[in-house]
């Protein structure tokens, strides 16, 4: 793969909106991607194999629980911080970001929310620091944009709960140490419960053949007459609306981190574009190709500003779900038009290794699907400008 000589488009000096530690904070996880991720991506992609040793480093920026408290192993940072960072880890792969998503948002913060403080106590501080990883088991077999239809189930059996049924698309499954899992009880109501591997009954296939988020792990939680500890039920949130408030904050962080790989996508684009040579000239001075780049900062600078201002909302606690929604859907959206737009723009080039692009482009399929797919988040926003449920 090409030296990674990132430089990251600001169009509008966002930066002159940003805090001396946002910039910071930013700085640090732009640093270690450069380090950590670029050299070495590209081959685990290409092997489809997770980078076990980039856990020390992601924990190190900051990326395990950016805004947990400090006293819980957190990084005691605002929603900007967070959303800086997943935008710098999805610059160098969405995989990497979704390892980090999925242990900060999915897992850290239901137990965080949801749980008791012996709970937070046992489990945060080894989350934080990367010693235990998380996984979140949501979607089924059969149930992924309903996941209120969940059939995963557990009954009290006085002194323990028995948990059955199976978890489907699950990232991180394949070596987690602790699983969120949720499931219903006899009553129908869904609640969250932590599941540790070891637990007799408890398995986590890998899925395999998977041509987007290669370098992420991506499984199955299986569960056959588990027995969990009534300790290990997150008490103080139950219904569909607790892992639905886990999305919120994981589809925010993804607003932030689709920027990511439109910027790198962006700025390979633009490099390539005045160094190749075609009929004598380079092909930036090109009008088809001006406007593909000139497109492309455009809806840039467009997601950068929303983002923003989503992560000023967030920070007062005013965000809604449906204003994240729309950011998710839409910088998403941006950023898989832009790999596709960039990826033209490098010809043959952009089809190989030798660049990020093609990686980001297939990456976002994934991205534009989980946490709610593209038209999952088209409806919340017909929902919430209507009033009409058009779901079901
Ligand atoms: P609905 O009747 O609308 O709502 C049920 C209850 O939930 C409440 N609620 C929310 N609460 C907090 N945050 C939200 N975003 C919420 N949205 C709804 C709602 O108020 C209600 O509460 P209550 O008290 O009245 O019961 O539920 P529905 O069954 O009609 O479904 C609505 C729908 C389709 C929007 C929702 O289920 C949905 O978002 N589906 C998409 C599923 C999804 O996003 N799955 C993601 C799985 S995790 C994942 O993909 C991780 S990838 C990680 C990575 O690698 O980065
Ligand atoms: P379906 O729900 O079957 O949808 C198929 C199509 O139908 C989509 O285009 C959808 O938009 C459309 N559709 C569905 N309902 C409607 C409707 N009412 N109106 C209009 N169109 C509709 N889940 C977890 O719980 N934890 C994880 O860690 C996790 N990680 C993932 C990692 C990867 C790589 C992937 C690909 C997925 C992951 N997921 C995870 C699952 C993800 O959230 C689901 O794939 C997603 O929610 C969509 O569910 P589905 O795949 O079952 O598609």
């Amino acid at each position: 793969m090409k030296p990674d000589l990132f430089e990251a488009p600001d169009y509008y000096n966002l930066d002159d909106l940003l805090t001396e530690e946002h910039k910071l904070v930013r700085d640090a996880a732009r640093e270690w991607v450069k380090r950590d991720i670029s050299p070495i991506i590209e081959d685990y992609a290409q092997r489809a194999e997770f980078p076990k040793q980039i856990i020390n480093g992601l924990a190190e920026i900051g990326a395990f629980g950016p805004y947990i408290p400090e006293e819980y192993g957190g990084a005691g940072l605002d929603q900007i911080s967070y959303g800086l960072i997943m935008q710098e880890i999805e610059r160098g792969d969405s995989g990497v970001r979704s390892t980090a998503s999925v242990q900060s948002s999915l897992v850290m913060y239901p137990i965080w929310k949801y749980g008791t403080e012996e709970q937070r106590q046992k489990y945060l501080p080894k989350l934080a620091s990367g010693e235990w990883m998380g996984s979140f088991g949501l979607t089924e077999p059969d149930h992924g944009s309903n996941p209120g239809g969940m059939t995963t189930n557990y009954k009290d059996m006085g002194d323990h709960y028995l948990l059955n049924g199976a978890k489907l698309w699950i990232s991180n499954s394949p070596f987690c140490n602790v699983a969120v899992v949720w499931a219903k009880n006899e009553e129908g109501r869904i609640n969250g419960l932590i599941v540790e591997r070891g637990m007799e009954g408890f398995s986590t296939p890998e899925t395999h053949n998977k041509w987007s988020l290669r370098a992420s792990a991506t499984g199955e939680l299986i569960f056959q007459d588990v027995k969990v500890p009534k300790a290990n039920l997150l008490p103080n949130k139950s219904g569909l609306g607790a892992p639905l408030g886990c999305l919120d904050s994981a589809r925010y962080g993804i607003a932030w981190g689709a920027i990511g790989a439109a910027m790198d996508c962006y700025d390979t684009a633009l490099r390539y574009a005045k160094e190749r040579i075609q009929f004598g000239k380079p092909i930036a001075a090109f009008q088809l190709q001006q406007k593909k780049l000139a497109e492309m900062i455009t809806e840039i600078t467009k997601a950068q500003l929303l983002a923003f201002r989503l992560g000023q909302l967030k920070n007062e606690n005013k965000a809604t779900s449906a204003q994240i929604s729309m950011a998710k859907r839409n910088n998403v959206d941006m950023a898989i038009k832009i790999a596709r737009e960039a990826r033209q723009i490098l010809g043959g080039m952009g089809i190989t290794g030798e660049y990020s692009i093609m990686r980001h482009m297939m990456n976002l399929e994934s991205v534009i699907t989980y946490e709610g797919t593209h038209d999952i988040h088209l409806l919340i926003t017909g929902l919430d400008i209507t009033g009409l449920n058009a779901f079901k």
